[in-house]
């Protein structure tokens, strides 16, 4: 899973990213190159289970991150726009996680609306592009062959037209599968789920007027001082748990940007335990216990007998695996199984 962070100039991206990947590139210096790291998703329940079993390791499940350069809203003296350039970055990724400056730092006053403003145009303008373009192709095939090799593919086109120049996403577009079938190779900007992550000053609050705009446009918001983020990150785990206890918080605003985005890209996770490991594992939501064995390894996937099942939940208050089975809490699902966020899984199967 890939989320790319982007955003205009100067709003704190590369700032979160270091934090969240533990990365170390400069700040407050733009830059022209994305960066790409890994940053592991933060789970206490994964702390608690290292706990129960001690195993020799504990492993997190993990986001892959891509910090886009910032970029200016609106177009040069050629009509080319940089930001259309610069988004080409975020094309591949699952989900965007738009970072807004609210603080005003020495950049200027802080202008959250116009912001989102700017990247909800440029999201769509570099979308209209990519659709004109099809478009265009479609009319010369139409003209050279008499018709075009797929009589859906003009109306859709049109459709996806009409929609970005009446400035809506299109994720707001319902398709049906053969449409969603036509577009996917086009990795459309507005299409993808959107995190937009207010980064506001030390000691103040997230604008409410900028959220309210952010969730109407079907983002997921999360607000976060990256500044103290960075000083957070920089504390032995023991200090940094008292410096979030003096401000009433019991975890990093960082870690409910990464969980935010992993509920907008629809995951879970589910767990393996053992001696030798602990490990929290990422499928989506609605996934069935086959796919998630499949996550382990495709044997198990292809040989998958039984899932031993047992809620994360229910074995904490039972105390060991041990208990939660004397307890009738262990179950044995089959193939059908849905697995639920938070579930500990051993899979039984053969090959
Ligand atoms: N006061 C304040 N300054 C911040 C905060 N977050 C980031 N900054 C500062 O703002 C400057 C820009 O931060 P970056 O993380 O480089 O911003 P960016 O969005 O990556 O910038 P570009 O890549 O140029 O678009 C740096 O000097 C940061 O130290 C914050 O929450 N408060
Ligand atoms: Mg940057």
């Amino acid at each position: 899973m890939q989320i790319g962070i982007i955003g205009v100039k100067f709003t704190g991206k590369t700032t979160l990213f270091n934090v969240i990947t533990g990365a170390d590139q400069p700040t407050g210096q733009g830059g022209v190159e994305p960066h790409l790291a890994v940053g592991k998703v933060p789970d206490s329940r994964l702390e608690v289970l290292t706990g129960m079993y001690a195993p020799k390791r504990t492993v997190h499940a993990s986001i892959e991150w891509v910090d886009v350069p910032g970029f200016e809203g609106g177009a040069g003296p050629d009509g080319s726009r940089e930001a259309t350039r610069f988004l080409e970055h975020g094309r591949k990724v699952d989900a965007l996680a738009q970072v807004v400056r609210c603080f005003d730092g020495g950049y200027g006053p802080s202008d959250p609306e116009g912001e989102l403003e700017t990247l909800a145009l440029e999201l769509g303008l570099a979308d209209l592009q990519v659709v004109e373009n099809r478009i265009e192709r479609l009319e010369k095939e139409k003209a050279r062959m008499g018709k075009v090799a797929n009589l859906l593919e003009p109306p859709l086109f049109e459709r996806l037209r009409e929609q970005l120049e009446n400035d809506r996403p299109l994720r707001d577009l319902e398709l049906n599968v053969d449409e969603e079938k036509i577009i996917t190779g086009y990795t459309f900007l507005t299409r993808k789920p959107m995190i937009v992550v207010l980064n506001h000053a030390e000691g103040e609050d997230a604008p409410a007027a900028a959220a309210e705009t952010a969730r109407a446009a079907g983002a997921e918001v999360v607000s976060v001082c990256a500044a103290m983020e960075e000083e957070i990150a920089q504390l032995e785990p023991e200090e940094a748990a008292e410096f979030l206890a003096d401000l009433g918080e019991d975890e990093p605003a960082a870690h409910r940007m990464i969980r935010a985005s992993y509920g907008a890209l629809d995951l879970q996770s589910f767990f393996t335990v053992g001696p030798d490991e602990c490990r929290a594992w990422t499928v989506r939501r609605g996934a069935t216990a086959p796919e998630a064995a499949g996550r382990i390894h495709s044997d198990l996937e292809r040989g998958f007998i039984r899932a031993e099942t047992v809620a994360y939940d229910e074995l904490v208050a039972a105390g060991s695996h041990a208990a939660a089975k004397a307890a009738n809490q262990v179950r044995l699902e089959g193939k059908g199984y849905l697995v639920q966020d938070g579930d500990i899984l051993e899979i039984r199967f053969s090959v």
